[in-house]
């Protein structure tokens, strides 16, 4: 190994330093960080290894020797009866099996030990001290030392007792915990924040934070904090339990919340169950961990192996692969939907985030792209968490280049040419080139050809991409035109596989009216409403004669939609399609009963949460009544099932608590296809 220049390694400890003070200032003084935990831990990692190679060159300021940033002003000071520590942390299996090792040669032990395992909150850590039974001090953990006198946020806060339980309470108990936002009260909080036209937090960390730093605690009692505990700091008075799990067992009884995903396991096997199971469950908690916290149970062991710097050497953060990362914007594209709306979508220099290698993120809309003010070459935090759709969360103001362009929107598809349309009131933006768009005419086509539409298997996207642009294929009606001999002729398509094409188009040709008029693509006609329209016109041709008026009959059906499907059918280049669809052969099975009353949901109650993929949440309640089903707005015992969609918040974690049944939305379509 060549030895490095001492004075470059002292310029780049100082450059680190300065880096991360002023994360650190930001982080913990104005809840305001600006990089993600990862990008964090990475500098902080970079500094301990070079002050663990070089000793001589670590100061007493510097980061590594404190826990966190001073104490905000405003706030008095408190100082900790104990210093409140902080965890060292683990990335990997090996870094958790050399914790136990550690730990074994230390206590010179063999036997595999007893660890008490709990999720590690991604909030405040506080701590809450209370006097012959009664709320005295709340604090935040500041530098670990000293903290900031919180108490009057923290009564607020009802998962905070102002009196402990039972005739038994210590003198004296200075317990530490977390506090933090349910993901619900997060974004709660959010859409209130947006609907005041204010700026919104960027995680529900950053907004637990800015809500207990309130000067003013009746700003904090608006927010939906909660508090878990998981460490007692003093205790007097009484006899201070012999294990972590008792720990629990005695907050709990004394009215202090603990974590219910907390358990004790056997060895470091145990260790990385505990770990992984916590994995698959961490999407379904209501609260944000970033994970786990290993702690050995024994407290006379615990004592035994005592602390190096700021953290026990009985205790490890094992974290999480990070959800959230830094990365780059190369370009900000847009695509062009089956209805012309226009969706911006930054391309990404490759990033690992939420174990997945991501190289786009949806920017949602025109409105949304302008409220985070995403411009190429700009630095943004890329969140991806469970198997969400990857988004931009905020940019890096402070990394943006010179004289950047603001991303506008364009005036023309960059499909193909049309003007640029967005009407008023309206958040979306379309192409207004309809089925002339390249770009519409396949979206529509693969709408036409997918599962819940004709149905026709193996022409997916790829493939219809060829189709349109071989020229064979221009409308729906012509893929019923293709012969084997046609198809054959794509790039890379076999005789045997075109043969298979060929058949499954021609299957397809029997179907139902609903499927069919859901094929079509109507503007604003989703599952729920084609069937309203098959029940109610029973024929093809008498939707397409029927006036506005008469479509207004249809349950369900509204004036814009009404409009929608008589204007749909009123269109030349409609008319011909469809009349050409028939003229190939496409026949409807009659559906002679209505599915009604007595179908096959009837009698059971659905409670529908969260974003549900192609199905707005009225398409899939209207589903579920005409199969004679019952919709209701929360969730209770009598809930027989919850149709969940992503970002689901409250009424996930009150099914689970329930043990209602939670269903996805295949799931659903499963049980609604088999009941009707
Ligand atoms: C968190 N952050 O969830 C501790 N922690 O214990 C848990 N932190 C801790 N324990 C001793 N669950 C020091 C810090």
């Amino acid at each position: 190994m060549t030895t490095p220049n001492l004075d470059f390694l002292k310029a780049q400890l100082v450059e680190l330093r300065a880096q991360i003070e002023a994360h650190n200032y930001r982080y913990y003084v104005l809840a305001e960080p600006q990089v993600p935990d990862a990008e964090y831990d990475r500098l902080m990692n970079s500094l301990k290894k070079i002050e663990h190679d070089y000793p001589d060159l670590v100061s007493p300021d510097s980061p590594t020797q404190r826990v966190g940033a001073a104490p905000l002003k405003e706030f008095a000071e408190v100082e900790h009866r104990l210093a409140m520590l902080s965890l060292d942390n683990a990335f990997s299996d090996e870094d958790v099996e050399a914790f136990d090792r550690r730990i074994h040669d230390r206590l010179e032990m063999d036997e595999p030990l007893t660890y008490a395992c709990e999720p590690k909150f991604d909030g405040l850590a506080i701590s809450v001290t209370y006097v012959n039974g009664v709320l005295t001090c709340g604090a935040t953990r500041g530098d670990g030392l000293r903290g900031e006198d919180v108490t009057l946020n923290l009564r607020t806060v009802k998962s905070v007792p102002l009196r402990l339980l039972g005739d038994q309470v210590p003198e004296l108990i200075e317990v530490r915990g977390e506090v933090y936002l349910p993901i619900a009260g997060f974004e709660q909080m959010n859409a209130a924040a947006l609907a005041q036209n204010e700026k919104l937090f960027v995680n529900p960390r950053n907004a637990a934070a800015g809500s207990l730093r309130q000067l003013d605690p009746r700003v904090t009692a608006t927010r939906p904090l909660e508090a878990y505990f998981y460490q007692i700091g003093v205790l007097e008075g009484a006899a201070m339990p012999a294990t972590h799990a008792k720990s629990l067992e005695l907050l709990r009884k004394l009215g202090l919340r603990t974590c219910p995903e907390s358990q004790c396991v056997q060895g470091v096997g145990g260790l990385l169950q505990y770990y992984r199971q916590l994995g698959a469950k961490r999407s379904q908690l209501p609260y944000q961990i970033d994970g786990v916290v290993y702690k050995v149970n024994d407290r006379a062991l615990q004592d035994r192996l005592g602390f190096v710097s700021r953290a026990p050497r009985f205790a490890i953060a094992h974290k999480f692969p990070a959800e959230e990362e830094l990365t780059v914007v190369n370009s900000v594209e847009w695509q062009v939907g089956r209805t012309g709306a226009l969706t911006p979508v930054a391309r990404l220099k490759p990033v690992f985030v939420g174990g997945v290698t991501v190289s786009n993120a949806t920017l949602h809309n025109f409105d949304e792209l302008s409220r985070k003010d995403v411009r190429v070459g700009d630095t943004v935090i890329i969140r991806r968490a469970g198997d969400v759709i990857p988004e931009v969360v905020s940019v890096i103001l402070d990394r943006r280049p010179l004289n950047s362009p603001v991303e506008g929107l364009p005036r023309q598809c960059p499909v193909c040419g049309s003007a640029v349309v967005r009407e008023e009131g309206e958040v979306v933006a379309r192409c207004s080139g309809g089925l002339h768009c390249l770009a519409q005419r396949k979206e529509s086509l693969r709408h036409f050809a997918s599962r819940r539409a004709m149905d026709i298997e193996g022409l997916g996207p790829k493939i219809i991409d060829q189709l349109v642009d071989a020229g064979l294929v221009r409308t729906a009606a012509d893929l019923y035109r293709l012969d084997v001999e046609k198809i054959s002729s794509l790039e890379r398509m076999g005789e045997k596989s075109a043969e298979n094409l060929f058949q499954s188009i021609s299957k397809s040709r029997e179907t139902t009216l609903p499927k069919f008029l859901h094929a079509l693509g109507i503007p604003n006609v989703g599952e729920a409403t084609a069937l309203s329209l098959a029940m109610h016109f029973r024929q093809l041709h008498a939707l397409q004669a029927a006036s506005v008026e008469e479509i207004l009959k249809v349950p369900d059906v509204g004036p814009v939609i009404a409009q929608s499907i008589h204007a749909f059918f009123a269109d030349h280049e409609n008319k011909q399609i469809v009349q050409a669809l028939c003229d190939l052969g496409l026949s409807f099975a009659v559906i002679d009963e209505p599915i009604a009353q007595e179908g096959g949901l009837a009698g059971k109650t659905f409670v529908i949460t969260g974003t549900l993929e192609g199905m707005s949440r009225d398409e899939a309640a209207d589903l579920i009544r005409k199969a004679g089903g019952k919709v209701s707005g929360s969730v209770s015992k009598k809930t027989d099932y919850l149709l969940v969609g992503s970002d689901a918040g409250s009424k996930l974690a009150q099914a689970e608590k329930l043990g209602v049944p939670v269903l996805s939305l295949d799931g659903f379509r499963g049980l609604f296809d088999s009941a009707v």
